[in-house]
């Protein structure tokens, strides 16, 4: 089955909407094979977002990704990764579609909510970067 990393940013943890999230992940087909609430650590935020490290918003980015909790979660189904993509919606939530998380929950392009892999290559980095292999439930 295939796999794709989320994080449940700041701002929808502090707003509790960790379970609506949730909810329409499971709702679609998407199982959690794992999950972490954390506080992400200015090095481990910066590592992450290392593609970014050029772009004007990467101070601004790393500062609300570690203003407080977030949930890290490995989600598995058919088509994960762009089920996923679709879940969110657009990047900003002035363009993302009627009914996706980032249009109901987000604040903001860069207080959006939720991230998700881009591609089973990213979900792959991803994953590894925050999970070790146990910590990955792979039989339901
Ligand atoms: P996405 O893959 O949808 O998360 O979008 P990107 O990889 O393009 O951007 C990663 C994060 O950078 C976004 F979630 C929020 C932040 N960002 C901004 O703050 N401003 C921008 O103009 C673009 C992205």
């Amino acid at each position: 089955m295939e796999k794709t990393f989320s994080i449940i940013k700041p701002n929808a943890v502090l707003d509790n909407n960790i379970g609506n999230i949730i909810g329409r992940f499971e709702k679609e087909g998407l199982r959690i094979a794992a999950a972490k609430l954390t506080t992400l650590s200015k090095e481990k935020a910066e590592g992450f977002y290392i593609e970014h490290k050029e772009r004007p918003f990467f101070g601004e980015l790393v500062s609300f990704m570690t203003s407080g909790p977030v949930l890290l979660m490995v989600l598995e189904g058919e088509n994960a990764v762009d089920k996923n993509r679709e879940i969110m919606g657009a990047t900003n939530p002035a363009d993302a579609a009627e009914g996706t998380i980032r249009k109901l929950y987000a604040k903001s392009v860069g207080e959006n909510a939720a991230h998700g892999s881009d591609s089973q290559a990213s979900a792959e980095r991803e994953i590894n970067y925050f999970f070790e292999p146990s910590d990955v439930m792979d039989r339901f």
